[in-house]
């Protein structure tokens, strides 16, 4: 039962690229585990945005060494340009994988439990000089940098991809200045809104709400 209920939270969602090797999937997310899912699935989500076409994998540089190395060797010629390996705890994944193939591969630590990620990063980030993996911040935020910025190296060559991380930045920045008129507005309304008598109670309620 357990079990179950962990696969259905962290199972990719039926909507998930499990494309198989005819399709031209550009970029591969690799999984140490089907866990990894819930978080990893913020790298599917960017790739979506950015009408990226990719593929999902559940490697292990541990569980399936032969497997995971084999992958890797054969990336290149299967089409891909960019892979992406988040796992967790002795995070080897990504090392392992760039070590037989000169593609770029960028490196998702995730927290798997016990050291709160730290592991992953560590594991992930302090590759020996030759063998690089371009590695991003510790979960979903990692994870969905590493889609962007596997975007932006296929969109040094490709002009639409090139274009719609534009769009990108400018909907992020709008974003910003709608946050920013929000705060403004707050600070007028506070401003200009009649003193409240203090009382014991509310005075301790205003400090614990102390306008922006
Ligand atoms: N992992 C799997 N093989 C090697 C490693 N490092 C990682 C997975 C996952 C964690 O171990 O990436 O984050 C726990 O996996 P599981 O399958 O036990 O849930």
């Amino acid at each position: 039962m357990k079990n179950a209920r962990r696969l259905e939270r962290t199972q990719p969602p039926s909507n998930a690229k499990t494309r198989t090797r005819d399709r031209s999937a550009e970029v591969a997310i690799l999984m140490g585990s089907d866990s990894d899912w819930s978080v990893m699935a913020g790298a599917a989500e960017r790739l979506d945005a950015l009408a990226i076409d990719y593929d999902v994998h559940v490697l292990s540089a541990h569980r399936a060494p032969d497997a995971t190395a084999a992958f890797a060797r054969e990336a290149r010629e299967h089409g891909y340009r960019v892979l992406i390996c988040g796992a967790g705890a002795a995070a080897h994944l990504a090392g392992t994988v760039a070590a037989q193939t000169t593609l770029p591969v960028l490196g998702v630590p995730l927290d798997a439990g016990g050291l709160g990620g730290l592991d992953a990063l560590l594991a992930t980030v302090q590759m020996p000089a030759g063998v690089p993996v371009g590695t991003l911040a510790v979960g979903r935020a990692g994870a969905e940098n590493a889609a962007i910025l596997a975007a932006q190296i296929l969109g040094v060559v490709d002009q639409q991809v090139a274009a719609r991380l534009d769009a990108l930045k400018r909907t992020m920045a709008r974003g910003v200045e709608e946050k920013n008129r929000r705060v403004q507005h707050e600070r007028e309304a506070r401003a200009g809104a009649p003193p409240v008598a203090p009382s014991s109670s509310s005075s301790a309620k205003a400090s614990a709400k102390r306008p922006l």
